[in-house]
């Protein structure tokens, strides 16, 4: 007469809303199918013991956003720039042209800002790469509009942080859209990337060691103009694979550096969930076969009050990599993909290990209901639904780009947002 398996002592099949908590299948099960309380599709979604110094997962303890006016932020990171321990939001912005850290005080807060030289025009994209780990030896990269890559060392100086700009010897790549870095033609280097536009033909640029020049090279077949790019060993073994979403259409492509060439193993046909902008990539092991998948959002970017719906996508599409595809193949199939619900216009993804359960949570900032989402992940695949944080009050909020890091020192993971069209960026910081 056990009443927590499938089949309930009523002698019917157990299902969400029976007020019956089927083990191993639903953390909750409150009798209805009301969403918004504490249990929402047998998942639970509301946390009573946040605030008692610890996070006990599954619950997820983020704070009221708080506001840091920065003029056109066009990207974002958390870092400890300054080398006294605490970790500053480093923010890239289009006004100025620069890199400015906001120095953060250990608390969550930050006060004091400090800024790079001017780096160039129309700037796009920012990654932060640790080029020798485990020791550590951090850089900012951005690309800028006519096609170079710029490394930026962090100096752990308080009164400069940024170093001398290093520019990678281009080979001519057209506009920048996006950067990266990470073992992309070999296990144990760390290289930048670069995806740019020239000609309406997608590329993708390497910095290859034996040129020297950022001049490793190819086509980026079908993505004529990428909007994000990540690293991801979608097959877990050998070095990491490239993956690139972007116009025209929605599409996710998935590369390999292959003896100094660039192979497309796949380029997914358009997505429907991503709508027409492709403009997030976040990549991470979601199922814990050692591959990872990747999950991606997109925008409609003008939209038709007529169909209020598509100017709404409120989706994730995650696509699981595959242990069993060999890395001398040619070609590659995700193992499968599912869809999630987050909140409305995802602009910018991130995976990351918000509650520190040991899986990853995926993160969204949500451009048309000016939120932040979490969605819990399980560690095998799924994920809770998603739960909404407000960014507050502003006039047009409309978050784009997204950093995690520890800015009050507790070891739980902050969330910072940028807002270009407020100048704001807003801190979420952990309540454990
Ligand atoms: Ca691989
Ligand atoms: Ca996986
Ligand atoms: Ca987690
Ligand atoms: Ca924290």
């Amino acid at each position: 007469m056990i009443d927590t398996d499938a089949c309930t002592n009523a002698c019917l099949d157990a299902v969400c809303g029976d007020g019956i908590v089927q083990e191993g299948v639903e953390e909750c099960d409150d009798g209805n199918m009301v969403d918004d309380d504490a249990c929402a599709s047998c998942s639970i979604t509301m946390f009573s013991t946040c605030e008692n110094g610890q996070i006990d997962p599954p619950e997820i303890c983020l704070g009221q956003a708080t506001t840091v006016l920065s003029s056109q932020p066009i990207g974002v990171a958390i870092h400890d720039v300054t080398g006294d321990d605490n970790a500053d939001v480093i923010v890239l912005r289009q006004a100025g042209n620069r890199l400015v850290a906001h120095v953060g005080d250990g608390t969550g807060s930050v006060d004091d800002v400090t800024t790079s030289p001017t780096l160039g025009s129309s700037l796009r994209g920012l990654a932060l790469v640790d080029f020798t780990p485990p020791q550590g030896d951090f850089s900012f990269l951005t690309a800028t509009g006519d096609g170079k890559l710029l490394r930026i060392p962090v100096t752990g100086n308080a009164n400069d942080p940024f170093g001398s700009v290093a520019e990678y010897v281009s080979c001519n790549m057209g506009d920048g859209l996006a950067v990266a870095a990470g073992e992309a033609w070999s296990e144990g280097t760390v290289s930048p990337l670069l995806a740019s536009s020239s000609g309406g033909e997608g590329r993708l640029s390497w910095y290859d060691p034996a040129t020297p020049a950022l001049c490793g090279q190819g086509v980026v077949a079908e993505i004529a103009s990428p909007g994000a790019l990540t690293l991801a060993n979608v097959n877990g073994v050998g070095a990491h694979e490239v993956v690139i979403v972007g116009q025209p259409g929605a599409k996710l492509g998935v590369y390999r550096i292959m003896g100094g060439s660039l192979v497309a193993l796949s380029v997914s046909p358009n997505i429907p969930a991503l709508g027409s902008t492709p403009t997030g990539v976040a990549a991470g092991d979601f199922d814990g076969d050692a591959a990872d998948d990747v999950a991606v959002v997109g925008a409609v970017p003008s939209c038709d009050p007529l169909q209020p719906d598509a100017c709404m996508l409120s989706r994730i599409q995650v696509f699981f990599g595959d242990p069993a595809a060999p890395e001398t193949d040619m070609s590659f199939s995700f193992k499968s993909s599912v869809e999630f619900v987050t909140g409305k216009q995802p602009q910018a993804i991130l995976a990351v290990d918000v509650n520190a359960d040991g899986n990853l949570d995926l993160v969204t900032a949500n451009s048309v209901s000016d939120d932040v989402s979490v969605l819990r992940g399980r560690g095998d695949g799924t994920f809770g639904p998603a739960i909404h944080f407000p960014l507050g009050a502003g006039p047009s909020n409309d978050p784009r780009f997204l950093a995690a890091g520890d800015l009050n020192a507790d070891s739980y993971m902050d969330i910072v947002v940028a807002e270009q069209s407020w100048d704001a960026i807003r801190i979420l910081v952990s309540n454990p």
